[in-house]
């Protein structure tokens, strides 16, 4: 199918996981959401690692490493948590619900390494195509994984994001708020000023199964 056959509902099992060990007052994400992709994860060809798709592989691997020692560990979860709370001046509580998610990411990342305790970037970029390509990616970690990032950046829980949650993700990933300001407007699609998990769920299924050079 073709992305410019527009906004057709393509449902697929992606419900939000319960791992929040705080109860937070929230609506939206709270109740179960069924990730709506404008087009389906299986529905894109495999992917090969073009030096294109490699590159966008590279800059979100270096998002990552936070502290820029070449390696994804625990540690750079725990700065990016702490960077989050530090820009939003968030409370103890909200702060520890953020930093527990984050650190729920990093478990789920290393688990599937074997609970390596660091990746390198050739490591990641190795292992990325036929990761991307298994079906059970496509389907059910790949979903698990947009519902898990969109719940540690919704901060007030309310089931968006708003454009202060995203500057504060930025800023925990040392990207310019200009560039913060871009990505923003790329994500929403509608421009109605905030992000829902199915225009996340679109900007990323479009990131890391397009190999098209324009694409970027
Ligand atoms: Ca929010
Ligand atoms: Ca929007």
């Amino acid at each position: 199918m073709s992305s410019t056959q527009g906004w057709r509902k393509v449902v697929q099992h992606g419900l939000v996981p319960k791992f929040s060990p705080l109860i937070l007052p929230a609506r939206g994400l709270k109740k179960k959401h069924v990730i709506q992709f404008r087009k389906a994860p299986v529905e894109y060809p495999p992917v090969t690692g073009t030096e294109n798709w490699r590159r966008k592989m590279r800059t979100c691997f270096r998002c990552f490493d936070v502290n820029g020692a070449g390696y994804i560990t625990k540690e750079d979860f725990l700065i990016s948590a702490k960077r989050i709370a530090d820009y939003l001046d968030l409370n103890d509580e909200r702060a520890e619900h953020m930093l527990y998610q984050r650190i729920s990411m990093w478990d789920l990342i290393s688990k599937r390494k074997e609970g390596a305790s660091k990746i390198s970037e050739e490591e990641c970029l190795k292992s990325a195509p036929m990761v991307f390509n298994q079906r059970s990616c496509r389907i059910e970690s790949f979903p698990l994984q947009i519902s898990m990032h969109f719940t540690s950046v919704d901060l007030d829980s309310d089931g968006l994001i708003s454009r202060d949650e995203q500057k504060a993700l930025a800023y925990s990933f040392n990207v310019s708020e200009k560039d913060s300001q871009k990505v923003f407007d790329l994500l929403d699609i509608d421009k109605d000023g905030v992000i829902t998990i199915d225009e996340i769920a679109h900007a990323f299924a479009e990131f890391f199964f397009t190999e098209d050079p324009n694409n970027t």
